[in-house]
């Protein structure tokens, strides 16, 4: 095991030490991004919830802050579990988040920023009647969690979703209020599904970004992946009509991705998307490196032309830390070849490729019995000598060590291969690897730990492991410099 600090990143979100899972109620305020996170003051691994705290003025850079919500009354006292963040009319930013409460049930809690002129919003207050919601006699309260952000309807009526499970099927609850402090629930639930079990950290948000009807995401966390649908919400009536229910093909990642959250950056009018991307190695390994988890780097989310699917790409103001450039264009890769790309830190990088491919009427056909492309993948692995390809990341070949969750992942990329190159961009970042195949149509994140390969003994390659040519049609690579990320204490951390 190569020393304690060498899988720490060196631009994605972390906290200094101890254990970080969810992204929870991310917005922008007065000119400040804030993330806050599920986070363990007291060890690397999970337990003891509160909500910490980060501020940002370009989501590349940030400062941690003191915790935002840790438990203080019976309605939260045995943990700050997630939630979201709504703007009210006039700019306010309240939070809607999970305690635990102390008889271990999960309830739906308030809290709103003490000044509203303090752009950092260090200080909160509760709201003094929480619990506002309360699982009611059908509700297992092992399983009503993870409130959205709250929507108004043409009514000035607020709606919120809060995840949950009834008679064994998935359900986005719904809630209506007047006030955003009464609550009321409704008859049915804005979504169930018969696919899924306890449908966590659900999002609901409309792909227009300056309506609050049409065509709407609704994305749900459960079997250790985010799934979404795409409908359409019709405010008069309330109801979210899909024409499928959650599916493997809909995903926003097929990787290493869970319980993400998007806010929309009014500075921007960018939908963005954070998600929690957890260790691969073991809870001993975690214990011994004093930390786990990171965050992605923060995505664009839109909808791809086609209208069937989301795009996500990294949000521009990363490429403010590209460096060192190495690019060419026009390369052939010949069979069995290996080209390194020398010039840049190969554990620290931002890599942009794409590939013509010189002779498609040789390509292998689609199988009709190939339904599962992870299956796929890790019957075939990188190695494996396709005719064009494989094309891609293979996490089972990034590590000698033993212990690690070393899944091969894999998902199709809808491209007219006619009309357009084969492309990935991927960035590197010492343990982790986030990849966006067809600008962003297929997104794969992979937790790495080398065993020799760290630091400056990360090299990277192009090669070919096909039975024919392919063409490099481009490819730009940069190192990447290190994100600024700052402890600010002003307070001491909650007893
Ligand atoms: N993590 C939180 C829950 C959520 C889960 C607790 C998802 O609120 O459902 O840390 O990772």
């Amino acid at each position: 095991f190569p020393g304690d600090q060498l899988y720490k990143t060196a631009y994605h979100f972390q906290p200094p030490k101890n254990w970080m899972n969810d992204p929870n109620g991310p917005m922008f305020y007065l000119g400040v991004y804030h993330l806050f996170y599920q986070y363990n003051p007291y060890g690397a691994e999970w337990g003891n919830m509160v909500w910490a705290h980060s501020i940002s003025y370009d989501l590349v850079n940030w400062i941690h802050l003191d915790h935002a919500i840790y438990p203080t009354g019976p309605f939260d006292i045995n943990g700050c579990w997630s939630g979201s963040t709504t703007i009210l009319p006039g700019g306010k930013p309240v939070i809607l988040y999970t305690g635990i409460d102390a008889k271990n049930h999960q309830v739906q809690n308030l809290a709103e920023p003490r000044n509203l002129t303090d752009p950092l919003l260090r200080e909160r207050v509760k709201s003094p009647h929480n619990p506002l919601m309360t699982p009611g006699d059908d509700i297992d309260p092992k399983f009503y969690r993870d409130p959205a952000t709250a929507w108004q309807g043409p009514d000035n009526i607020w709606h919120v979703i809060v995840g949950s499970q009834i008679k064994g099927q998935g359900a986005a609850i719904l809630y209506r209020s007047k006030d955003f402090v009464n609550w009321t629930r409704s008859k049915h639930p804005l979504h169930s599904s018969a696919n899924t079990n306890m449908l966590g950290c659900p999002d609901f948000y409309p792909l227009d970004t300056k309506s609050s009807e049409g065509k709407h995401v609704l994305k749900a966390s459960f079997n250790s992946h985010d799934y979404y649908i795409l409908g359409d919400y019709i405010a008069r009536t309330d109801k979210f009509s899909v024409t499928t229910d959650f599916t493997s093909d809909l995903q926003y990642d097929y990787g290493k991705f869970y319980a993400s959250k998007t806010f929309l950056d009014s500075s921007t009018k960018r939908r963005i998307l954070w998600v929690w991307v957890k260790e691969s190695d073991s809870e001993s390994d975690d214990n011994s490196k004093g930390w786990s988890g990171l965050q992605s780097i923060p995505r664009n989310v839109v909808l791809g032309k086609t209208g069937r699917q989301l795009v996500q790409w990294p949000i521009k103001e990363i490429e403010n830390l590209r460096t060192r450039n190495v690019s060419f264009q026009n390369k052939k890769l010949k069979i069995g070849s290996l080209l390194e790309v020398s010039g840049i830190t190969g554990s620290q990088a931002d890599v942009e490729v794409s590939f013509d491919l010189v002779n498609l009427k040789e390509a292998e056909l689609m199988d009709p019995i190939w339904v599962d492309p992870q299956l796929l993948c890790s019957q075939k692995k990188a190695s494996a000598q396709g005719k064009l390809g494989p094309f891609g990341f293979d996490q089972s070949r990034s590590s000698l060590r033993e212990g690690l969750d070393k899944t091969t992942y894999g998902a199709f990329v809808d491209i007219d291969p006619l009309q357009e190159n084969i492309s990935l961009r991927s960035l590197i970042d010492h343990s982790i690897v986030e990849s966006f195949g067809g600008g962003g149509r297929t997104c794969i994140t992979a937790r790495v730990y080398p065993k020799f390969a760290y630091d400056k003994e990360a090299h990277l390659y192009v090669f070919n492991n096909g039975t024919q040519t392919v063409r490099i049609s481009r490819l730009n690579a940069w190192s990447m410099r290190n994100a600024q990320i700052v402890p600010v204490k002003t307070r001491r951390e909650p007893k």
